[in-house]
């Protein structure tokens, strides 16, 4: 029930019947009848091949291995896991027994993993026996904090490699007996993804992604006469992005599933191996971040390989320059670029080039895309809530089956996020010109972005208040040639105390995850705040600017 005056921009394709009353598998799963030798899953490092068969087959043993250890309906386990074909068994296994996966970074440290796996209150962790120190009670430093029950007993650890003591292998999953997976019923409200974000303000929160929302989403991009996103039997889709982050877990493995393509999984980013696998295995889809492109674009070795069969590039998670987008076309000028915009409580995709359609629309360089089918964006003007109508630069807000069912256990974050219409208030500044062609200008949310990656400024000023020697602190992005933003700190420091800017740095490193590491920090006597004590950041930002 919008109010008569908005302004609602839709896409230029149709919209078409989504199945998204299946279970996510079922539905992912829905062609296999037609694919089943076809290759589904490649792993880069081995050359190992799953065909569609064996993968669905390995997902169903996987299924009836973690019910075996206990695990039902509606319980979460954590895959921390790098980009393998068991992640892919882990993910859909838990799905056909409706089970949820929350997702993490194996590089992030114990501390942050702690947290993630307490708010999902995950019962199994799935990662590699290197990572599993990091489940343990040992850094152990006497500073309150709470940390990791014992493996084994509270929680299970399997790795996909030799397990450790108390740990086990990850064949008690991909070998179980796929007869015995239980009968459940799948509401498609059921959560099946737990992502964690930022989202516009605060610490991560988990984003309850149900199969409704997840099919949805892979529907409005490769489902339909005409898709959005055509992928078609004979792609071979890159996936060098980590699939813990939901850009390449939808629209990479997710959106190859279901329209029978191929997925080339890289364990990790390297950029020859990266390049000899492009060619070796003749890579037809490319899912990318700015900071790959400005290598594609700028590296000398890229001319010694061969990227021909490269049909479709596809940019998102952070905004990509015009001129980057000009210097990879050099690279590629085969091929269609073009950009996706997502944000994981959206679904996460929002926008998608109509370039990469089965009967491609001619797109703009620049441009985010066009909203996807079967939703509902509007631009509003941040002061009033107004709808605003072409060409106004406005916040982004988008409706639709897709988007999530809310942040787990915070029903005040969610109500801050999507409003009691539906619609879910991006935090994102931009317009849609009279092409239906959306452009990201600016941001209005708290969120810093390190190669696409989200660094929660909340998160890294709780650390720095929690130093005894700091009384007040703010974090804020600078912009980075390659990065796109990184994190720079402003602190305020207590009475007399001595503190330098590596002491600081240093605190900071020991306990996150690489990207979120502070690039400079500057002491000052006071953060600027509103009368209602919040962090004035466009002040800060404009600091940063102009020095
Ligand atoms: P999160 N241009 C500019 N900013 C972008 C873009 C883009 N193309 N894509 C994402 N962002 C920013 O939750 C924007 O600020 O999800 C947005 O609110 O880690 C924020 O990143 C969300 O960050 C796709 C393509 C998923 C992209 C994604 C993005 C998921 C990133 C599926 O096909």
């Amino acid at each position: 029930p919008e109010t008569p005056a908005d302004h609602i921009f839709r896409s230029k394709l149709p919209d078409i019947p989504i199945s998204n009353h299946l279970p996510l598998h079922t539905y992912c799963f829905e062609n296999l009848p037609s694919l089943s030798d076809k290759p589904c899953l490649i792993s880069g490092s081995s050359g190992k091949i799953y065909s569609f068969s064996e993968t669905h087959l390995i997902a169903q043993k996987t299924a009836a291995g973690l019910s075996k250890l206990g695990i039902q309906k509606g319980d979460a386990i954590m895959i921390l896991l790098h980009n393998c074909a068991e992640f892919v068994f882990a993910f859909m296994g838990a799905s056909m027994i409706g089970a949820v996966s929350t997702t993490a970074n194996p590089f992030y440290t114990s501390k942050e993993i702690f947290k993630q796996f307490k708010a999902a209150r995950a019962k199994l962790i799935i990662t590699q026996s290197q990572y599993v120190d990091k489940l343990k009670d040992t850094n152990n430093n006497n500073d309150g904090v709470e940390n990791f029950p014992k493996i084994g007993e509270d929680f299970k650890v399997i790795t996909i490699d030799d397990p450790p003591e108390n740990c086990l292998d990850f064949s008690v999953l991909s070998e179980a007996n796929e007869n015995e997976i239980p009968q459940v019923t799948i509401h498609p409200d059921d959560p099946v993804a737990l992502p964690f974000s930022s989202g516009t303000t605060g610490l991560p929160k988990g984003v309850v992604l149900t199969h409704k929302s997840l099919i949805t989403s892979v529907a409005q991009q490769v489902d339909g006469e005409n898709p959005n996103l055509y992928l078609t039997h004979e792609d071979v889709v890159l996936c060098v992005l980590p699939l813990f982050h939901i850009y390449s877990l939808n629209s990479v493995l997710l959106c190859s599933l279901r329209a029978g393509a191929a997925v080339l999984l890289m364990q990790k980013f390297e950029i020859g191996t990266l390049l000899e696998l492009i060619q070796r295995h003749k890579v037809s889809v490319a899912a990318v971040v700015p900071p790959l492109v400005l290598l594609l674009a700028k590296n000398p070795v890229v001319a010694q390989f061969d990227l021909s069969s490269i049909r479709v590039v596809l940019s998102g998670a952070a905004p990509l320059g015009k001129e980057l987008e000009e210097a990879l076309r050099g690279r590629v000028s085969q091929a269609v670029l073009g950009q996706g915009y997502g944000m994981t409580e959206a679904g996460p995709v929002l926008s998608m080039c109509l370039g990469f359609a089965k009967q491609p629309f001619l797109t703009k360089s620049g441009s985010c895309g066009t909203v996807v089918r079967n939703a509902e964006l509007k631009v509003i003007d941040p002061e009033t809530g107004c709808s605003l109508g072409y060409n106004q630069p406005g916040e982004i807000c988008i409706r639709g089956s897709q988007i999530m069912k809310g942040y787990l256990n915070d029903s005040v974050a969610t109500a801050a996020t999507i409003d009691v219409e539906g619609w879910l208030h991006t935090g994102d500044i931009g317009y849609v010109d009279e092409d239906d062609e959306i452009f990201i200008v600016d941001r209005v949310k708290e969120i810093i972005k390190f190669k696409g990656f989200q660094v929660p400024p909340a998160e890294l000023e709780s650390l720095l208040i929690s130093h005894p020697s700091i009384a007040d602190a703010a974090v804020v992005p600078q912009k980075d040639e390659v990065a796109g933003e990184v994190p720079v700190a402003f602190v305020v420091r207590s009475n007399g105390f001595e503190l330098t800017e590596e002491a600081v740095k240093e605190f900071i490193a020991r306990q996150v995850v690489y990207y979120k590491r502070l690039h400079k920090v500057h002491f000052v006597h006071a953060i600027p705040k509103s009368p209602s004590g919040k962090i004035l950041r466009k002040d800060l930002r404009a600091k940063l600017a102009a020095a």
